[in-house]
């Protein structure tokens, strides 16, 4: 048996090996969480018992700077970030809290010493899916980004017993199951019991004067319920500034109704306590919003509620009166899924602070910021009356009271344009009658900003214009960003070293350190490293795809990847026109000497919705039929991985020669795969659409391969009477393709299963596909020849990494707390 070592024992040095950063701590530590948390021994430890001795060692480290931040924020007392959003995507923690720390070769050489493989131990951990992908996953960027720059910040959310779906693959098809990923246990996050809030929901409520005369108002709820708070620690790289993730789990009210206990109702009162606890149950795995769902209402207000209570218990230990809330706190509404929180900061004003209405209009509209992330008008969330009414009656009072304040102001404003105040309405009066939350954050927050250039810019011109012609000092733009430390250090560690090699440390935090590359971008030398820094990646997935499809891939060929979630408007059905013509060619003429290629596709789609999910069966179907043809063997190789996360990311972003950002343009927002791509030395293919645009700028548009109509000529074009068989009859090729789906030829002869794809193409084609094909494919004839010229190819990589600078999401960070959030850096000093 080894020999154990007590916890109070010092490490070599004199550490503590609660806070040791040593080798020696760490290896003392290890075991001492082996043996005092999980009761185990090394001999007969399992990979989960040592996977969570290292996880409470590395979280004991993080608590203490915790400690010293906490204290240190409560003595300055500082102007907070809130970040609410329903959705986080934060990926493994493991890896990266290490390597933030700095103790990821200690932490190597301390379980190397123990006979354990550190590498099998990150391997093993199971990620949050807390999200459905760019919006849940941008805010896990922006949390990495606010510890990072040192800002106090807090993020709020719902912590979802069950995340995203997994993705299963059978017979082609999409098959989800759940995710349980707090099966095992989750060592990084802390349970506060006493940090506990009342959600209260349904009933009435009831206006009265009291004592003094004053008008009061009453919400008498049908039902309250509890939410419970548990923290994950967020630290920073390379600084002690620990910022928290502060989600929210149902509960009952109390553990059991006593009452109903007494009164014999023993079922009863347990199944009241099982009702509470599905609020925070399950994600929603639509990233478009479900409209009318009880539940979904539910969980917003419910994250909302014991968000805004929670600030105002912190509010209340500075002393400051609440009538200066929005001084200390301010707070970024993620989409419009937490704008309910514009009415509910107003209620807990008015109703439990007392403020009058005008003071507390001016707190509320000086406190929320709001961020949208969509064009699709389809995609702006809005509630039913009838529904709002049963579940918020106080809210919907409220909102219907800042409505006509609001109307009247706009009509004020627009005496001859009664169109006008209908339009920028809450209340969306067209039967059945709903409330408009995009325009409830418009109204309730002091700033509105898209994310990316052009999606603010097309933000002011359609879906919010009326609003922009309202208020046009509102609009800002804030080009999203990505983290380079978990999206290049961590997961691709041999760009790193050479990065290190090159430029030395820093570009780490400070990504336009990397223009220093530009001058190494013909050095022969430098990039015969830069592509065995790719071999080595493109080698590393190749294992992972054998692992998980049971598909040998080449890493001599072209990776060629589209990793997103599927939607139509994404286009992956076009990349799939391209795969289908590249084979037809070889068809017609077997000696064709082609650049050969790895298609690589992976995302979820939505579970009810019907096309993505027969965009996933021909992805697997035309992968099946071309991975087994002979004739293209070696040339061409399809392939889809199941259930695409974070952590799948990190193996796929390093590995691609190209990125895959063919969006029908005006219809992405942004993007923020494309960022990763391209900081890992990828090349480009894509529209003019979301964030595009600005990597194009920045790395030149010589080094992106540009193709498709833009977003005006997108416009123009289908309300010009758009006809796809146009298209279809003058393009020989695309007929052929379109033909051979429809022939059958992918489904065993089924001629039925792909039609509605085929039909819809054909007739509507809403995201025009047939229009953009013939360019698109001219685009991928020239990334096949660039990329036979080596020299020019890696030129061409190594100046992407060398512009993508912007695309940090610390510069994102910086600019909402320069523009937005009016906040300064203060720094931790370990205590
Ligand atoms: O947000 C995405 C956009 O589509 C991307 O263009 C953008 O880069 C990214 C970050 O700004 N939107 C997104 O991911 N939306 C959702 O996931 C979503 C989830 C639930 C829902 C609506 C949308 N009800």
């Amino acid at each position: 048996m080894t020999k154990h070592n007590n916890t109070t024992k010092p490490g070599g040095n004199g550490e503590s090996i609660r806070t040791g950063m040593s080798e020696e701590a760490i290896r003392l530590a290890f075991l001492d969480n082996l043996f005092y948390v999980q009761g185990r021994f090394l001999e007969v430890a399992s990979l989960d018992d040592k996977y969570k001795a290292l996880a409470y060692t590395v979280r004991d480290r993080l608590l203490h700077r915790w400690v010293s931040t906490i204290r240190t924020y409560q003595q300055a007392n500082p102007r907070t970030v809130c970040y609410l959003s329903a959705e986080y995507l934060p990926g493994p923690f493991m890896g990266l809290n290490l390597l933030n720390m700095g103790i990821e070769e200690p932490t190597r050489k301390a379980l190397q010493s123990l006979g354990i493989d550190l590498e099998s131990l990150i391997a093993y951990e199971q990620e949050p899916g807390l999200g459905n992908g760019g919006l849940g996953r941008l805010a896990a960027c922006f949390m990495d980004s606010l510890a990072t720059l040192q800002i106090p910040a807090t993020s709020y959310g719902i912590r979802y017993e069950f995340g995203i779906f997994q993705q299963d693959i059978r017979n082609g098809e999409q098959v989800e199951t759940t995710d349980n990923w707090l099966h095992y246990g989750n060592p990084w996050e802390v349970r506060r019991p006493q940090i506990s809030y009342d959600v209260k929901i349904g009933g009435h409520t009831e206006h009265y004067t009291n004592e003094q005369g004053l008008h009061r108002v009453r919400w008498v709820p049908h039902e309250t319920f509890r939410g419970v708070a548990i923290d994950t620690p967020i630290l920073g790289h390379d600084v002690n500034t620990v910022n928290l993730m502060r989600l929210w789990r149902a509960e009952a009210a109390e553990a059991l109704d006593f009452h109903a206990f007494n009164e014999g109702d023993y079922y009863g009162a347990v199944l009241r306590e099982v009702r509470s606890e599905t609020i925070s149950k399950v994600l929603y795995p639509n990233d478009a919003p479900e409209i009318g769902k009880r539940l979904r209402l539910l969980q917003q207000h419910f994250f909302v509620t014991c968000s805004l209570q929670d600030m105002m218990r912190v509010h209340r230990t500075t002393g400051m009166p609440i009538e200066r809330f929005h001084e200390k706190f301010t707070v970024q509404l993620n989409d419009t899924h937490p704008a309910i929180a514009v009415a509910e900061l107003m209620r807990l004003l008015l109703d439990n602070h007392h403020l009058d209405w005008d003071t507390a209009w001016h707190v509320t509209r000086h406190t929320f910021a709001y961020t949208n992330h969509t064009l699709l008008p389809e995609a702006l969330e809005k509630w039913p009356i009838p529904l709002f009414q049963s579940l918020l009656p106080r809210h919907l009072e409220i909102i219907y009271e800042i409505n006509s304040r609001f109307l009247d102001e706009v009509r004020q404003r627009y005496p001859f344009d009664p169109d006008r105040a209908q339009r920028l309405s809450i209340i969306d009066e067209t039967l059945p009658r709903h409330v408009r939350m995009a325009h409830l954050a418009c109204i309730g927050s002091f700033a509105i900003n898209g994310v990316a250039e052009l999606h603010s810019q097309l933000l002011k011109e359609t879906v919010l214009r009326d609003f922009y012609e309202l208020w046009p000092e509102k609009f800002q733009n804030k080009t999203n960003g990505v983290t380079p430390r978990r999206f290049m250090l961590l997961s691709n560690p041999g760009l790193g070293s050479l990065l290190n090699e090159t430029l030395g440390h820093g570009w780490e935090t400070d990504l336009e350190q990397l223009r220093g590359l530009e001058a190494h971008a013909d050095d022969p030398a430098f990039q015969e490293r830069w592509r065995q820094v790719k071999r080595q990646r493109k080698e590393a997935l190749a294992g992972e795809v054998h692992k998980l499809c049971g598909i040998d891939i080449t890493p001599t060929s072209l990776y060629d990847v589209q990793v997103k979630r599927i939607h139509e408007y994404k286009r992956q059905h076009l990349n799939l026109l391209h795969i289908i013509t590249l084979y037809n060619r070889i068809k017609r003429n077997p000696a064709l000497d082609i650049v050969p290629r790895t298609f690589i596709f992976g995302g979820k789609s939505a579970p009810g919705y019907a096309m993505a999910k027969l965009i996933i069966r021909l992805i697997n179907a035309v992968a099946e039929m071309v991975n087994r043809d002979r004739d293209v063997a070696g040339r061409l190789k399809v392939v889809f991985l199941p259930n695409f996360s974070v952590k799948l990311g990190q193996w796929v972003y390093p590995a691609a020669d190209i990125s895959q950002q063919i969006s029908t343009a005006g219809k992405e927002a942004s993007g923020t795969g494309n960022m990763k791509f391209s900081m890992n030395g990828a090349l480009t293919i894509g529209t003019l659409d979301g964030a595009n645009v600005e990597i194009r700028e920045d790395v030149g548009a010589e080094n992106f391969f540009l193709f498709g109509l833009d977003a005006d000529a997108v416009s123009h074009t289908l309300a010009n009477g758009y006809r796809p068989w146009d298209y279809y009859n003058a393009n020989q090729e695309l007929k052929d393709v379109i033909d051979l789906i429809a022939s059958g030829f992918f489904a065993h002869g089924d001629r039925s299963l792909f039609q509605p794809l085929v039909d819809h193409l054909l007739q509507h084609d809403s995201y025009l596909l047939l229009a953009d094909y013939a360019d698109y494919i001219a685009c991928q004839d020239q990334v096949s020849a660039a990329y036979r010229d080596p020299q020019r190819w890696t030129r061409m990589s190594i100046l992407n990494v060398a512009r993508i600078g912007k695309f940090s999401s610390d510069r994102t960070i910086a600019e909402y707390c320069r523009d937005i959030w009016k906040v300064q850096p203060v720094p931790v000093k370990l205590d």
